[in-house]
């Protein structure tokens, strides 16, 4: 059930939108020239997808993207995020421009614009080009030159119409579940190792933010997956503003507490923990863009391969910070002879997605505040580029899929951002992740988080009582 107080209001010109991202969605793998992505590759491989599915039809949103667009513009929102198929545009890698590639995102943008809707287009999604990778991927420094290139082919075509440049989604689930832990393409298990990753992805965005603005970007951010810790130990809860982002404890001491004069040996262990992994989660892809250089705390932080003058690139202005955000994380202090300096723990005592996250919608207000106060002026005007969940949405005889919880989520989480923003936060806009039900990475098509449900069998798209809920709150007076 979603709250029965009135929704508060949004600042005028706030952003209502949704995104997607082009594996997810598109479907035609071997169209247009595209040449293999990793992920064509990776879930090709027996056992790596949970149902067995990869991206080869999807959505069929490279065939059916007029539909698509229609809905959206049903929805009544005012801007959509996509992502751009690097193998579209260079399918081995490298070369010149594919013609049909580019040819087909001019389609989706002028049909975008046709229907008012403003477009925001992300240039990397995970789906680097099989050829990259075969050269060592994101681990290579080369492979940021390369994504330069990329960005300024696409943007000599759609600078003009495209309103928002993201140039990366998410480089720490790309570093970690691609390059460290091997579950998401392209499988790399480097653990620790994988920090080039992170590297080569920051470097790769501060190059394409310049080959960005040579063609005349009008706007440049990047998006991150922000996910404020949470220390679960015995004692009771209480917040504390000493971790930043928004990091809150359980530990029994109160909010702000100095960790030096109050805390036992235990509870600075617990303190250690959730500062390393927010070092690692939050702030490794977040301190180096905004001028501070690499966290200290970050495990596995081999610095040999940042080159002098990279932090420099890497810094470069951006007018828009992305924020993706779905649930916090719990930590507590390793057992003693843990390689990992911090223990994951799962937050009970909320309710959960069908994936089992935890709906914890004051995660995002912490986030937002912990942002602010933890970059404060230097941090940018954020957008909200993903928020969302998945539940075992099903069309009834009736031709109806009913969402509750997930119309429950969304007005949870809307109620954050209104929060944090009367708190001072400049939050400029919201885009629901995501638009249709998708191919979801690892766990295949058995997670649903779209606002259309997709039957995958025929392609027939059903709004769900959410997409209804969503339009009344875009249209509401
Ligand atoms: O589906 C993903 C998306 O590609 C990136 N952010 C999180 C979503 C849900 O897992």
């Amino acid at each position: 059930m979603s709250d029965s107080a009135p929704m508060p209001g949004f600042p005028d010109g706030f952003t209502w939108g949704a995104a997607t991202a082009a594996y997810q969605i598109e479907g035609a793998t071997r169209d247009g020239g595209r040449g293999p992505s990793v992920w064509d590759t990776f879930a090709a491989q027996p056992g790596r997808i949970a149902d067995g599915g990869t991206g080869e039809v999807a959505c069929d949103h490279y065939h059916r993207y007029a539909e698509d667009v229609a809905l959206m513009a049903d929805l009544g929102i005012g801007a959509y995020r996509f992502s751009i198929a690097w193998p579209r545009i260079q399918p081995a890698g490298t070369g010149p421009a594919n013609a049909d590639g580019l040819a087909f995102y001019d389609r989706l943008v002028d049909e975008l614009l046709s229907h008012g809707i403003d477009p925001v287009a992300t240039l990397f999604h995970w789906d680097l080009p099989q050829a990259l990778e075969d050269r060592g991927g994101w681990l290579t420094r080369d492979t940021a030159q390369r994504f330069a290139g990329y960005a300024d082919m696409v943007a000599e075509r759609l600078a003009d119409r495209v309103r928002l440049w993201i140039t990366l989604n998410e480089p720490f689930v790309h570093m970690t579940f691609g390059y460290g832990l091997g579950v998401h393409a392209p499988g790399r298990t480097e653990m620790f190792g994988a920090f080039p990753a992170a590297h080569h992805q920051l470097l790769g965005h501060g190059l394409a933010v310049a080959a960005l603005r040579a063609r005349g970007a009008a706007a440049v951010g990047i998006t991150n997956n922000y996910s404020p810790v949470r220390i679960i130990g015995a004692g009771t809860t209480t917040t504390d503003t000493g971790g930043g982002a928004g990091a809150t404890s359980t530990s029994g001491t109160s909010a702000g507490a100095d960790p030096g004069t109050t805390s036992g040996g235990a509870e600075l262990a617990d303190r250690a923990a959730r500062d390393a992994y927010h070092a690692l989660h939050n702030r490794l892809f977040t301190d180096p863009l905004l001028g501070r250089g690499y966290p200290e705390q970050a495990p596995g932080l081999d610095l040999s391969v940042v080159r002098d003058g990279d932090l420099d690139v890497i810094a470069a202005p951006i007018d828009t910070l992305g924020v993706n955000y779905y649930n916090p994380t719990g930590v507590r202090a390793p057992e003693k002879g843990s390689p990992l300096p911090f223990e994951l723990v799962p937050l009970a005592g909320f309710p959960r997605t069908s994936f089992d996250w935890p709906v914890v919608p004051d995660g995002l207000y912490d986030l937002l505040v912990g942002l602010r106060r933890e970059y404060g002026a230097g941090l940018p005007p954020i957008q909200i580029t993903e928020n969302g969940c998945a539940y075992d949405d099903v069309v009834g005889p009736d031709g109806r899929c009913a969402d509750p919880e997930r119309i429950a989520y969304l007005d949870g989480h809307l109620r954050a951002v209104a929060r944090a923003i009367d708190d001072g936060v400049d939050v400029r806009g919201y885009f629901v992740w995501s638009l249709l039900d998708n191919f979801e990475w690892a766990e295949g098509y058995t997670k649903r988080f779209g606002l259309v449900h997709v039957d995958y069998a025929t392609q027939t798209r059903t709004p769900k009582s959410s997409f209804s809920w969503y339009r009344a709150l875009i249209n509401r007076r």
